[in-house]
This record gives C-alpha cells, sequence and structure tokens, in this order.
C-alpha cells in the first residue's frame, strides 16, 4: 500500500522557514532603522542649510540679521515685557513663506498681558512648516496654539538678559551685523538644533528648569540645577518671541546631561543644543554651512565657536 504524499511543507519544514525569515528581519531590521535615521538627519541638516541661506539673503536686504525676538517693552522686565516674534518668523519671506509671512501685523502684541497667544495670531501661529522641523524629533506637536520649531538661534555664552548685550548672534532685541561678527562667519555658531517639549512635566526628558531669580542665575548651572524640572514646552512655537521657543545658548555642550534652564522674563535661556541623533547636534555657522559638532567637543573650544567677539581662537572642531 502506497502512502499518499500530502502536498506542500510538513511542519517542520515550516518551523525552518519561519524561523529563517525570523532571523533575516532580525538581521535587517536594524539596518533599515539605520538608513531611516540617516535620512531623517539629512534632512535636518538640509533644513538648517536652508536656514543658513536664509539668514544671508534676509543680511543681503537689511544689512543686519534679523532679532533673536522684539520686545516692545526692552528693557523694562515683567508683566509689560511681551515678547515678540521669534527670529524664524523673519525669515519666512527667504523660505518661501511669503503668504505666511504678509499675514503678520506686525504692530500687534503676539501676547495678552496675561501671556496668553493674542488670539489674532492664531491662525499665523499655527501653520505648520515643515522646513522647521527636524524628522529625527519623535516628539510632535502638542500646542493647539503653535506650530512648533527644533531651531534655535544661539545667543552665545554670554548674554546679559536684561540689555541686547548677548555675544552670540540672536538675543533679546539683538540686530546683529555681519561687520560685528569679529571672529569670522565660518568660527561662529548661528543657531543650532534642539528638541521639542511634549507639553507633559511627568516625561522627564524634554523637560527644562524655570528659575524664578531676576537676572542671570539660568546661565549658572549649579544655581540653576538645583530647581526641579517643571515644564516642557520647549519649541512648541515657531512664531512665539519667548526664548524657549527658539533661543539657545552655548554655554554647555550639545545634548549637556544638565536640564535646560530659563528665567522668566529676561529673555534669556540656558539650552544646550540637542539632537536625537547619536553623539552630538547640528550647529548652523555664521557663514551658512552646517556642522556636526560633537557632544563631547572641549567646551572651551565650543564657547569660542558661540561668541561672535571674544577674540578667540578656535582652532580644529
Ligand atoms: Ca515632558
Ligand atoms: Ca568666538
Amino acid at each position: 500500500m502506497r502512502r499518499k504524499r500530502t502536498q506542500g511543507f510538513t511542519l517542520i519544514e515550516l518551523l525552518v522557514v519561519i524561523a529563517i525569515i525570523a532571523i533575516l528581519i532580525a538581521l535587517l531590521l536594524p539596518a533599515v532603522q539605520q538608513a531611516r535615521e540617516a535620512a531623517r538627519r539629512s534632512q535636518c541638516k538640509n533644513n538648517q542649510k536652508q536656514i543658513g541661506l536664509a539668514l544671508h539673503n534676509y543680511a543681503d536686504v537689511h544689512k543686519m540679521f534679523p532679532p533673536g525676538h522684539l520686545d516692545s517693552y526692552t528693557p523694562t522686565p515683567g508683566a509689560n515685557a511681551r515678547h515678540q516674534f521669534s527670529w524664524l518668523t523673519y525669515l519666512l519671506p527667504y523660505l518661501d513663506q511669503k503668504t505666511v509671512y504678509q499675514k503678520i501685523d506686525f504692530n500687534a502684541l503676539s501676547l495678552t498681558l496675561n501671556a496668553n497667544v493674542n488670539p489674532v495670531f492664531i491662525p499665523v501661529g499655527t501653520v505648520n512648516i515643515p522646513l522647521f522641523l527636524c524628522p529625527s524629533d519623535s516628539v510632535g506637536r502638542n500646542d493647539v496654539n503653535w506650530a512648533p520649531s527644533n531651531y534655535f538661534g544661539s545667543q552665545g555664552n554670554l548674554c546679559d538678559c536684561r540689555d541686547t548685550n548677548c555675544n552670540g548672534l540672536f538675543g533679546h532685541s539683538s540686530f546683529t551685523r555681519l561687520q560685528s561678527i569679529k571672529d569670522g562667519l565660518s568660527q561662529t555658531i548661528a543657531f543650532g538644533e534642539s528638541l521639542k517639549g511634549d507639553l507633559n512635566p511627568a516625561t522627564i526628558d524634554d523637560n527644562y528648569i524655570f528659575t524664578n531669580t531676576a537676572g542671570s542665575s539660568e546661565q549658572n548651572v549649579s544655581t540653576c540645577a538645583a530647581a526641579a524640572p517643571n515644564a516642557s514646552d520647549r519649541g512648541t512655537a515657531w512664531f512665539g518671541g519667548q526664548p524657549q521657543f527658539n533661543i539657545m545658548a552655548t554655554i554647555r555642550p550639545p545634548n549637556d546631561r544638565y536640564f535646560d534652564c530659563i528665567a522668566p522674563n529676561f529673555g534669556c535661556t540656558n539650552f544646550a543644543a540637542r539632537s536625537a541623533h547619536t553623539g552630538g547636534a547640528h550647529l548652523g555657522l555664521a557663514d551658512g554651512s552646517v556642522r556636526f559638532i560633537s557632544q563631547n567637543i572641549s567646551l572651551q573650544t565650543y564657547q569660542a565657536l558661540g561668541s561672535r567677539n571674544g577674540r578667540d581662537l578656535v582652532g580644529e572642531f
């Protein structure tokens, strides 16, 4: 009697095939993920190149860089200090976003007295600008009144928060001229990437410290680190002129392990450049180039890169 062989695979064969497929997937998946992150990272860098170019096109027309953020009541801090529009806002016409730009009434205040968004600006501030977003950052858009940004103008490593005197390119009502970048355009950081906050204090990684002391204590890491991190709206508004939305400092290295710090009303931050990339972050230099800078860079070199007029030698970086 002949046994009839059934068509197809035996159970053993099927298990072997499944095991082989599983091994192949396990081998390929990290490679696919790496390729995807490489593409995202490249997008982040390209965005920064376009912003760098826009900064120069702006400077060609206006003979200066845009302000970090304008304040109608400078230099008096307090309830009347309503930070206005961010540096990114002024670049819109140079980034194919003229229609968004033309909707902005630059004579109106972006914030009301109790620091809420002026409703007049919601139709503009909620426009998503993909060029302002680094796709490696997994935190999405969280605030219904604003659309976010990953790119932060650098105020340098010395900045008196109560006036316009910062050694970076972007400060409180700053209007930096090219000739005031005495250390050289290719040796000076203009802006960098950061990571968005998720508006959830319970998730710690993205939070920052909001100090309640007047002056520049937020630039002092140990003073700031004594407080608990309690806020997480970093980068949630490309439009907003409050510095936690789009101003960084070069006091601490990229991806610094300490929490970012800010003091209210003074327009000053101690926000490090931050990224979801491994080992560092992209920094846009004042000549329009973009460099990936290691988080292990010597602090002296990094701070020298952050100042526009320190007369410091940067060397290799
Ligand atoms: Ca959080
Ligand atoms: Ca310098």
